[in-house]
């Protein structure tokens, strides 16, 4: 239970991992089908074994719930996450004069020169995202990403659905039921897709006063993705648990491919090595009762002191 659960993942894939290979052609250790239990009564799941960035967690997060889809609200909360998707969309159209960009993401990573170009370039994307409305409109928007197909699911009918709001009544109206689910997962919509829905599908549980909250993450990448993720779902349940006037219980993380880039079994070994230390506090703003309003300032994280961060390079 809780990070114990995580540092006890990644040990069991260093040891029985199967090298797989995979579409970034970094190469990983695999296994497939695993389940970790974070108890949230106790505390937040932050991880201490090395620092998470909370405020990129919350800030993503919140961006998702208003079921806003442009990075101008991430870069106004200096959240550069999903840039290189957005950024894509630039360099590829005629309104980019700039020097090739063309696979970017690894050029970036092995060549220093242009990387320096790729800075440059960035900078410039971010500036005209944050203060040209046009421009932001025209490039700043990812169309298909978790914003959109928890607010604003298009059916068939051309209607939309808010999963979001439907799973908050749900929840406060019939507690019971066992329907309490939002999906991500639109088989219509993933050929066209530059990344399908890691988040597949969550669903939520009321007992005892307590909501609980499964993700099924289809594909983890266990060191740089997964605490992230544990952070973010956490989050979401504090959230809804605190709209609906539960307590939060437990999160339940389901994967399917979990993973361990070969690049960084280092990075885990130097995390396995550190000793665990108490988990923070997450303190909400009681004064507002509606998610859909709640900003960065309304969260209180108390007692987080964890080991360093770690660097580790991303499979793009
Ligand atoms: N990944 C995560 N968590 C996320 C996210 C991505 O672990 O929240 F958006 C990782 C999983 C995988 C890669 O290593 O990103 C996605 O690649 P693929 O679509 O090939 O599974």
């Amino acid at each position: 239970i809780g990070e114990e659960a995580y540092l006890n993942l990644c040990q069991h894939i260093l040891t029985n991992g199967v090298q797989k290979g995979d579409r970034t052609n970094t190469g990983t250790y695999s296994i497939f089908g695993h389940q970790m239990r974070f108890n949230l009564e106790t505390g937040f799941p932050l991880l201490t074994t090395k620092r998470v960035p909370f405020r990129l967690v919350a800030s993503e997060l919140l961006w998702f719930i208003k079921g806003d889809t442009n990075i101008r609200y991430l870069l106004q909360h200096n959240n550069n996450i999903w840039n290189e998707w957005a950024f894509e969309k630039w360099v590829n159209s005629d309104d980019y004069s700039g020097p090739d960009m063309r696979n970017f993401g690894n050029r970036s990573q092995t060549d220093p020169k242009f990387n320096k170009q790729y800075q440059e370039q960035m900078e410039i994307f971010k500036e005209k995202i944050l203060t040209d409305d046009s421009f932001a409109h025209k490039y700043g928007d990812l169309g298909d990403v978790y914003g959109k197909q928890w607010r604003k699911w298009k059916t068939s009918q051309n209607e939309t659905i808010d999963q979001l709001q439907d799973v908050i009544d749900g929840i406060k109206n019939n507690p019971n039921s066992r329907r309490h689910i939002v999906s991500a997962w639109n088989p219509e919509d993933i050929p066209s897709m530059a990344l399908p829905p890691c988040h597949t599908l969550f669903q939520f549980y009321v007992a005892d006063g307590k909501l609980s909250c499964q993700l099924y993450q289809r594909s983890a990448d266990v060191f740089l993705g997964v605490p992230f993720n544990i952070a973010s779902y956490a989050l979401l349940t504090y959230l809804i648990a605190h709209q609906c006037n539960l307590q939060p219980g437990e999160f339940v993380h389901t994967l399917g491919d979990a993973h361990i880039y070969l690049n960084h079994v280092e990075q885990v070994k130097t995390q396995l090595a550190r000793e665990m230390k108490q988990m923070p506090q997450l303190e909400l703003n009681k004064q507002k009762t509606s998610i859909f309003e709640f900003d960065l300032d309304d969260f209180k994280l108390k007692g987080y002191d964890p080991h360093p961060a770690i660097k580790a390079p991303i499979a793009v």
